[in-house]
């Protein structure tokens, strides 16, 4: 405790020295969440990266996030606390595959869940959050989708939509592990509470939820919901905010198991020592960045 209490004065003092600013995904460590300026989505994240004042982001998230931040801020300089921080399921679409697939059905528009590299957003004609996705979707003139890359949330669109979804095969490591039994135990345990569950779990699982959304919007209805009680089914540091809204209100998150790896590897000495080093510092390709730009714009303007 007093070792983080050194770390967290350290980090404001270098915060003021640096104007930087501290941006932590709902996912982080309690310890960043603590320290940050902004919490939130990737989205929301990416946003407030770009209508900062300050001359640096320090982004506490993974890979992905921390380029969306920069492709959306351009003129900023956008730090990490550790670069090893990725996301596998951004990593399971590569852009050779996306081209093959675009080749093979060349009516299709391609739209990107924001879980992907710069490079592949750069190759899309519309992005998406999990917030947004069943909207962005439908808002595609053209009856065919290429969907990248996680197969649980396509899944979940194509359930509220006519079109015809050509759904690549990746997803989220962490709420895929998430069963139908474990959520059943959980309920027998507590039988009082909803099952609130992110669509990157699998369709089974996501069946079986009282309420289905992205975190924000997970966060949103335990917050404003009359019932006390909650199984989670996201991953854990979103207990976080949660807890912070409702403090007297109970969340069992539905196994031990929803820990991204990638999200704990970022901590307060890293964050600490990445406002030391301004290392190491997100760099996206211009052409790639104003093509990726673009995609996400798009998805601005779906209503
Ligand atoms: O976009 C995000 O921040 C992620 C990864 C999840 C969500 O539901 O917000
Ligand atoms: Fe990627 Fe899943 Fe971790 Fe989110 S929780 S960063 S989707 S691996």
């Amino acid at each position: 405790a007093e070792q983080n209490r050194e770390l967290k004065e350290r980090i404001a003092q270098l915060k003021k020295e640096r104007n930087a600013i501290i941006l932590a995904h709902y996912y982080q460590r309690d310890e960043i969440q603590e320290i940050a300026d902004f919490r939130g989505d990737s989205f929301l994240l990416a946003q407030k990266a770009a209508q900062t004042d300050a001359d640096v982001i320090v982004f506490c998230g993974v890979h992905f996030m921390g380029e969306s931040a920069k492709i959306l801020a351009p003129n900023k300089k956008v730090i990490i606390p550790d670069e090893r921080a990725g996301c596998p399921m951004a990593d399971m679409v590569n852009v050779e595959g996306l081209r093959a697939l675009k080749r093979q059905h060349p009516n299709a528009k391609v739209v990107a869940y924001i879980n992907t590299s710069a490079d592949i957003k750069a190759e899309t004609d519309i992005c998406c959050t999990s917030a947004n996705a069943v909207k962005v979707v439908n808002s595609v003139d053209s009856d065919e989708i290429i969907w990248v890359p996680d197969k649980n949330l396509g899944d979940y669109v194509s359930k509220f939509t006519n079109k015809k979804m050509i759904i690549w095969e990746g997803y989220c490591n962490t709420h895929d592990m998430l069963t139908v039994k474990d959520v059943e135990e959980m309920r027998a345990a507590h039988p009082n509470a909803q099952f609130v569950v992110h669509p990157e779990c699998r369709p089974e699982v996501v069946k079986l939820g009282d309420f289905v959304g992205s975190t924000t919007a997970i966060i949103k209805y335990c917050k404003e919901s009359d019932c006390q009680e909650f199984i989670v089914g996201t991953e854990d540091g979103t207990g976080y905010q949660l807890r912070k809204d409702s403090p007297e209100k109970k969340f069992h998150f539905a196994t031990k198991y929803l820990v991204c790896p990638n999200m704990k590897v970022n901590n307060l000495k890293k964050v600490a020592r990445c406002l030391e080093t301004m290392q190491p510092e997100i760099y996206v390709p211009e052409d790639v960045a104003d093509k990726a730009r673009l995609s996400l714009e798009r998805m601005l303007l779906v209503k």
